[in-house]
């Protein structure tokens, strides 16, 4: 009995050290110590021993078993250090190695300009303005002084949604609500997004971008207007531009006036982007109609004012020598990255 037992712990002992993950180890465990493990079975054959033999055998076996618990446990220790050590060597992080590059998005260069011009105009007491993108042929055509008549009434020329709704061909509804809803002073410029069914071209897209300015005051005068403006243009584009105005007209001012600058591709020789002209036609303007005015519950009699409208495209095409609108929305990153 004494040699089986020494006999079980050599293998034990054995079969232990040669285990190298827990699994294996645990299988060892239970073929000893388990239920039906051998030690196990000679401790159940220990009642068949005499008395004297007894005590003695039964002390070693209990030495065998806690000598083999210990061994077990050991090993266990030393398998879960040898595991977690691969583990690390397999997250290893290699700080030498470069990083990988990051690439930043770029601003949209209509989104740039927009914010200067919008900057300048805070600068002049302005606020911001906005309203819906879809307007009734009141806000759009109506309140604006445009006769039924009118070509842009035209279908060929609106999307319309309904019979009288439609996606706003220009900022000016923004205003007029603007007008409606508050007490003069106004001072607001109106930026947003304008629908026109156009093909598109280098000059031309059926969605595109205005911005309109609005100014109602006492004693508001065309000399206020070219003031604003000449500031404005000055501002954005640098103080040797020069600025004049043109007689033109709309029916929602009166009297109307274009403004061209001198051409800031040549400084005013004459190019391919002033066609030779050395002016460029950058906005137009006007005293808005007393019928406008009347129209949204402002007294013409007590107040006047003025208005501007521009496009933002084609501002931001002067700004940058830009030769194609369409270059705007396809959102090529070389093209954006360049700004
Ligand atoms: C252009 C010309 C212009 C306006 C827009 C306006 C708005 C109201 C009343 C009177 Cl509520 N006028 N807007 C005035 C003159 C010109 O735009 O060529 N835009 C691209």
């Amino acid at each position: 009995m004494q040699n089986k037992l020494s006999e079980i712990k050599q293998k034990a002992v054995e079969a232990i050290q040669a285990s190298t993950d827990l699994k294996t180890l645990d299988d060892v465990r239970i073929s000893i110590l388990g239920k039906k493990g051998e030690l196990t079975s000679v401790l159940r054959g220990m009642k068949d021993l005499s008395n004297e033999e007894r005590p003695l055998v039964g002390k070693m076996a209990n030495e065998v078993r806690s000598e083999i618990e210990e061994a077990l446990e050991q090993a266990k220790e030393v398998i879960a250090r040898k595991q977690r050590e691969i583990q690390l060597k397999k997250e290893v992080i290699d700080i030498t190695l470069p990083a990988k590059k990051v690439e930043l998005g770029h601003r949209h260069p209509m989104s740039i300009v927009l914010d200067d011009i919008k900057d300048i105009f805070i600068g002049m007491g302005y606020s911001i303005a906005e309203g819906p993108e879809i307007e009734n042929a009141y806000y759009n055509f109506d309140a604006l002084n445009i006769p039924e008549e009118h070509p842009a009434k035209d279908e060929q020329d609106t999307f319309y949604i309904n019979e009288d709704m439609m996606l706003r061909t220009a900022t000016s509804p923004v205003q007029v609500h603007v007008m409606e809803n508050s007490k003069p002073p106004i001072r607001i410029i109106a930026p947003g997004r304008v629908f026109r069914s156009d093909e598109v071209d280098a000059t031309h897209s059926p969605v595109f971008h205005q911005i309109e300015g609005l100014v109602i005051d006492k004693n508001i005068t065309m000399g206020d207007l070219k003031g604003a403006l000449e500031v404005f243009i000055k501002e954005l584009y640098g103080d040797s531009v020069k600025a004049k105005f043109r007689p033109h007209f709309f029916p929602f001012t009166e009297p109307s006036a274009e403004m061209d600058i001198s051409c800031v591709m040549c400084g005013g020789e004459g190019c391919k982007v002033c066609k030779g002209t050395g002016w460029i036609e950058i906005l137009g303007c006007g005293m808005v109609h007393p019928r406008v005015l009347e129209m949204s519950g402002i007294d013409p009699n007590e107040y006047s004012g003025f208005a501007f409208g521009m496009g933002l495209e084609r501002i931001t095409m002067l700004r940058y020598g830009i030769e194609d609108l369409r270059l705007f929305y396809e959102n090529d990153i070389r093209f954006l990255k360049q700004f």
